[in-house]
């Protein structure tokens, strides 16, 4: 057969029949044995705290929990962190061997910084504990319930309802129920060797009304409970997926899971980390004094991390320290990404890159889908269509720009295939239940798939993405990993059955969610070593897509999130989707601009676009079968709103980029619900209609057709200012704004300075030497402050200290340029030529004289009335512009405002 009949055949099967979630494909809580026994887990499944067996060792207290009917016993761990956090285990006791997720997922160096509890009472019922500032934690023996309050408050009740529930490992007998040994969903049997081995976790928010976290799903950024009318019957669902065509508004969970929850509440945020990479469901229940919340893993051990930080900052601060920051990416890849499945030929890539030059559009990275490689065997090329691979990607390198191909996980079993060839010899794949290499269907049709999970398989892995392994590839070249859920056709629920084998004979079953981070690991690792043959002083740091996440990604790279519709309410549902995502330390995210499935129309297009350059991962992309829709195909009106939107996220790179250092040194997330800025406003607790882009600007989305005017709600305490025309908005709270097709709304936050570059350029490489524009957002003292974070932009080098990180601060009508300080970080040693060539003023008082700027004591200029941006629209005259200080930017400065 053909490989274009064999293509045509496969879509149709998969992909023809699948335009619209096949609900009835995926299973539900009822139809998942575990799932079922535990939702419904008897109350009083009775665990007890032995008190004889308390041991308390400066940091960490053990004790054993009993079942006295079932004479079941568990070992209770709990332990303080210095890093701002109560770990909590419980395991079988003894231990059975039960799977636990291996510490190459998250980082290390947390583990042995623990700090002391201090026993504050003792009773015959129950124990309290001190630890850190303000942390207690009260053990009550029978029941067996844990709280945990932090600054006085009760933050977290384990157990309080007495769903704790944990399925030991036992023999089997004649009379086990049914699904204990065994279980069928649609054709597909799951031998069970080991047996029912759940846990139910039962976790009480006390005095809160807002959960937020456990991605991924297309859902609401405060948590709806999930005993409501359908389909908010079903709990949520971690277990990473390939979901065709998924709604925009369903519990049902998608490609990735972090198993991080947080709640928050005026004064409090806690949040809570369950190391457990098995299928889960989470159960939220809410009532007027509380969110209860219900976890139920199918194995692994209960491994749950409180972070008691306080705040939502610091409860983000402490998860980074146990499962890392986002890595620092290369400024290319927070530029515009161009994808369709797919872009056809040479000739195709070529007309398309000279698109965004003759429509003047900048873009950094041309994308190419699964139809480029020779019959989906991935680091190969369909030589009638791509012959000259190498030079493709030189040409688009000499304007500036890189080539991303997709690299999927399923290799096609094909003896004359290199890749496939090698890894089976070396016993490189998973297996399945009879210990023979997996054969799963997928694009190429039979295929085998890497054990990543073992070291050994990415290191081979990662040694494949040379530019002498892979052939056709150049330094230029960066990869998408797709469906490495892992995706399956013919797998139960499109996915490895959970009796296969893995590295050390770990079951699928327990090790799930993981498979998509280990093979993004394996192949960031592979970049990473093509890097460092390149420039072994200081190597390139690697760009790596995926679809399929777990805590620690963000480690490796950006994701997305999957494949969406051209249809409004899939341009709505992103927001709380990247948001939640940035609440999980996962902020290097984004949606398919335009919507993957479907044709959107111009205006769709062209809205998306202007929510889209916030996006922190940026790209539009397409399905196969959809009409072109480059930015240029959609009229000259469109086309000029598409390019200034794109202009816009060009020019707001320094910020981006600002942005992402703080990530990756604090865990902070890019884009953030309003709350999380104005964390004591109860009424922006559920707010999700518009976000803030890092602390200083805020965007209000147009999320439907035919829109002239729209709320917008600007939190209370803080001056705003139209980032369009710099006026400062009197109106308090929310308001009605009038809006055109140009552009959605915008502010900027008084109190904050943001950096700019505001010269049009094709790319981000052809901004590195522009210059810089500062806009100083006055608060009602008159004040703002803000930094810049500079270095090469693709290299390793910044570990060594080479970059430039530069603190601006107003006040007394005075701009300061320091050094940034940041604790523990040392200071960058970077020099850059470049100098700060505007300064935007928005609010200063009126003065009837005007003002003029004496610049490092020197010079004196006037501010003058004008455009905000150089790009900006007519009648934007509301800000104070210092044309010309040429500052430069490496250096310590002062700029002083007095009175003309
Ligand atoms: O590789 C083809 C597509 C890709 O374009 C998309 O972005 C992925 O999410 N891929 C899924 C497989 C087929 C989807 C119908």
């Amino acid at each position: 057969m053909g490989r274009r009949v064999l293509r045509s055949a496969i879509l149709l099967v998969f992909c023809a029949s699948a335009l619209a979630f096949k609900e009835h494909e995926f299973k539900k809580c009822a139809q998942t044995s575990f799932c079922s026994r535990n939702r419904n887990v008897q109350q009083g499944a009775n665990f007890e705290i032995v008190p004889a067996s308390i041991v308390l060792n400066t940091a960490t207290l053990t004790a054993t929990l009993i079942n006295q009917p079932a004479s079941k016993h568990l070992q209770l761990t709990v332990a303080s962190h210095a890093d701002g956090f109560v770990r909590v285990q419980v395991d079988e006791s003894p231990s059975v061997g039960r799977y636990q997720v291996p510490t190459d997922v998250l980082i290390s160096g947390w583990e042995n910084k623990k700090q002391p509890f201090t026993e504050t009472g003792r009773t015959s019922s129950k124990l309290t504990l001190a630890t850190g500032e303000d942390t207690k934690v009260e053990l009550t023996f029978q029941p067996f319930t844990l709280a945990i309050m932090v600054k006085g408050q009760p933050a977290l009740l384990v157990n309080s309802r007495n769903l704790f529930n944990f399925e030991h490992r036992r023999t089997k007998q004649d009379n086990d129920p049914a699904g204990y040994w065994e279980e069928t969903w649609q054709g597909h049997t799951d031998s069970k060797p080991k047996g029912p081995e759940a846990m139910s976790l039962d976790l009480v928010f006390p005095g809160f009304q807002h959960v937020y976290g456990i991605p991924e799903r297309a859902t609401a950024l405060s948590l709806k409970a999930t005993n409501g009318a359908a389909p908010y019957g079903e709990p949520y669902r971690l277990y990473n997926l390939d979901v065709f065509e998924y709604l925009d508004d369903h519990p049902f969970g998608l490609y990735g899971s972090i198993p991080v929850m947080l709640a928050h509440k005026k004064g409090l945020t806690v949040g809570v980390f369950w190391l457990n990479a098995a299928e889960m469901f989470v159960d939220v229940v809410k009532s007027r004094s509380e969110v209860g919340t219900q976890w139920i893993a199918e194995s692994g051990i209960v491994d749950l991390f409180v972070f008691t930080g306080g705040s939502a900052p610091g409860v983000l601060a402490s998860y980074a320290k146990v499962a890392g920051t986002t890595a620092l990416p290369q400024l290319f890849s927070l530029g515009y990404h161009q994808c369709r499945w797919n872009y056809k030929d040479e000739a195709d890539v070529k007309a398309v890159d000279g698109g965004f030059d003759s429509h003047e559009i900048p873009y950094d990275v041309l994308w190419l889908d699964i139809e480029h490689t020779n019959g989906k065997r991935y680091l190969t090329w369909d030589s009638s269509l791509f012959p000259s691979p190498v030079a493709m990607q030189e040409d688009l390198a000499s304007r500036g720009r890189q080539m991303v191909t997709i690299v999927d996980p399923h290799v096609k079993r094909d003896h004359s295939y290199y890749i496939f060839a090698e890894a089976e010899q070396q016993g490189h794949y998973v297996k399945n239940k009879n210990n023979n290499d997996f054969d799963g269907w997928c694009w190429p049709g039979s295929s085998s798939y890497l054990d990543v999970t073992s070291p050994v398989v990415r290191e081979w892995w990662a040694a494949q993405f040379t530019v002498d392994k892979y052939k056709g590839s150049t330094k230029h070249l960066y990869i998408w990993n797709d469906m490495n859920e892992p995706s399956v056709f013919n797998g139960p629920e499109i996915t490895m059955p959970k009796d296969n084998l893995h590295f050390g004979g770990v079951e699928h079953r327990d090790n799930h969610n993981l498979y998509g981070v280990y093979y993004h690991m394996g192949t960031a690792e592979g970049l990473k070593l093509r890097g460092s043959q390149l420039d072994p002083e200081n190597g390139d740091r690697p760009f790596v897509l995926s679809r399929a996440f777990f805590s620690g990604t963000q480690r490796v790279g950006p994701i997305w999130t999957g494949d969406n519709a051209a249809q409004w309410s899939h341009l709505k549902v992103s927001v709380p989707m990247l948001l939640t995502l940035g609440l999980t330390g996962l902020p290097n995210s984004g949606a398919d601009v335009g919507g993957f499935f479907g044709n959107p129309d111009a205006e769709l297009m062209t809205r998306w676009y202007q929510l889209g350059i916030y996006y922190p991962f940026f790209r539009g992309h397409a399905h196969l079968e959809t009409q072109r829709r480059e930015p240029w195909l959609f009229g000259p009106d469109h086309t000029a709103r598409i390019r200034a939107a794109i202009r816009g996220r060009y020019a707001l790179m320094p910020y981006i980029y600002t942005l992402f250092r703080f990530a990756n040194t604090t865990g902070m997330p890019i884009l953030r619900p309003l709350w999380f800025e104005f964390p004591e406003a109860e009424d922006l607790f559920a707010v999700e209609e518009e976000f803030m882009v890092g602390p200083g600007m805020l965007v209000k989305p147009i999320t439907a057709p035919g829109v002239s005017s729209t709320d917008v709600i600007l939190p209370a305490g803080a001056r705003w200012y139209d980032a369009a025309t710099g006026a400062a908005v009197t109106a308090k709270n929310r308001h009605r704004v009038q809006v055109t097709m140009d552009a959605i709304p915008v502010y900027y936050r008084g109190g904050h300075i943001v950096p700019r570059r505001e010269r049009p350029r094709r790319s981000t490489a052809a901004q590195a030497s522009d210059p810089y524009t500062l806009v100083v957002a006055l608060d009602d003292k008159s004040e703002a402050s803000g930094s810049l974070y500079v270095d090469d932009g693709h290299s390793f080098a910044f570990q060594r200290g080479l970059y430039l990180h530069r603190s601006f601060s107003f006040s007394n009508l005075k701009l300061t340029s320091s050094v940034h300080v940041e604790p523990g970080v040392p200071d960058g040693t970077l020099t850059v030529p470049t100098t700060i060539e505007r300064v935007v003023f928005l609010g200063l008082p009126p003065s009837r004289r005007g003002y003029k700027a004496l610049i490092g004591g020197k010079r004196s200029e006037p501010l003058e009335a004008g455009p905000l941006s150089m790009v900006a629209a007519p009648g934007s005259e509301h800000a104070l512009v210092l044309r010309k200080p040429d500052l430069p930017v490496s250096h310590d400065w002062v700029i002083e405002i007095v009175t003309a």
